[in-house]
């Protein structure tokens, strides 16, 4: 059994440089204005936009700030740190869920290119697995040669089967392969990767519908998961990337990855407070043991501790 505080210490490195790039402005302007005013303020909001959270949620958590120090009559800039850290808290934690599938299930995993769905992948095999789950993989990106061989890797360092076909075949028959496999097999999850490049913007949506309305023909009995991957260090685009994605597959929950390479980790609560979706995993590093379930709690503690 891992332990929680491994899990917590892994969270906390991943988040450092996110961390020191907001703690140490939140205690220079503590230090610099002592008591609140409307500079005090403007200067905080800044410091928020500056990690990514957006200008509207930045925003939000400002104006509720003020309101809570006015009723409260807080004048230490002190006692800002707390306030903060429990609004941030409490916009991660409104309508998140632990991810959890019934068997069988099916999840897609789309993103643009380069976001890491494939190692994204491989990483959520080994801990479905690790879950006594049997897990099957398809290489539903069929556009290069390189992105099969890739998954390969990672579906053989986690010790579960893949289905995949020659490079350029059609996505949409690696899927339907996957899914007689998986039920042949006896699977409890099928776990599809996609392509997230293609000619263009219209092709790739197109396969993705497709591949979507076969997994809903062949295994209408399947829980169906859509995860949207998202790079951390896109920034305020990765919005935008939800937005078109949702209008095609139907989103049905965030795995954020790069966190260890950002200091830019706000975009976390700019996700959850702009869109109306759970995020179920969180991505810290290259490694098979690098991606995390989302657990908002220690999210916030691991951003401003
Ligand atoms: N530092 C870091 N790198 C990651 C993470 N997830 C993926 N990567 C890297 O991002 C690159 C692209 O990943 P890949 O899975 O191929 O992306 P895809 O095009 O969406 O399938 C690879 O070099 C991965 O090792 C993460 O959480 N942290
Ligand atoms: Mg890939």
């Amino acid at each position: 059994m891992e332990n929680k505080k491994s899990i917590f210490a892994k969270m906390k490195e991943g988040l450092a440089k996110t961390r020191s790039n907001i703690m140490s402005r939140v205690d220079e302007l503590i230090n610099y204005y002592k008591e609140i005013d409307d500079e005090f303020f403007d200067d905080l909001e800044e410091t928020l936009i500056i990690s990514d959270m957006g200008v509207r949620t930045a925003n939000d958590i400002i104006e509720s700030l003020k309101k809570q120090v006015r009723e409260d009559k807080i004048g230490d800039a002190a006692r800002i740190k707390n306030m903060l850290k429990e609004k941030i808290a409490h916009i991660l934690s409104e309508g998140s869920k632990g991810f959890e599938l019934n068997s069988p299930a099916v999840i897609l995993v789309v993103g643009v290119n380069g976001v890491g769905k494939t190692t994204t992948i491989g990483k959520l095999a080994s801990l479905l697995k690790a879950e006594e789950k049997r897990v099957i993989v398809a290489a539903a990106d069929t556009f290069r040669a390189a992105a099969a061989e890739q998954l390969e890797i990672w579906c053989n360092r986690a010790g579960v089967p893949l289905i995949r076909h020659m490079e350029g075949a059609d996505p949409g028959a690696v899927v339907f392969d996957a899914i007689q496999a998986a039920k042949s097999r006896k699977m409890d999850v099928l776990i599809c990767d996609t392509a997230g490049r293609l000619h263009n913007k219209k092709n790739l949506m197109n396969e993705l519908d497709k591949i979507n309305r076969i997994i809903d023909r062949e295994m209408p009995e399947a829980s169906k998961e859509v995860l949207l991957v998202i790079d951390a260090t896109t920034g305020q685009n990765a919005i935008s990337q939800a937005t078109e994605f949702n209008e095609v597959v139907g989103i049905t929950g965030i795995v954020l990855t790069k966190l260890d390479g950002t200091a830019k980790g706000g975009i976390a609560v700019a996700i959850k407070a702009q869109l109306d979706l759970p995020i179920y995993f969180v991505g810290v590093g290259e490694q098979m043991d690098d991606l995390q379930p989302f657990d908002p709690k220690s999210f916030s503690d691991a951003l401003l501790e």
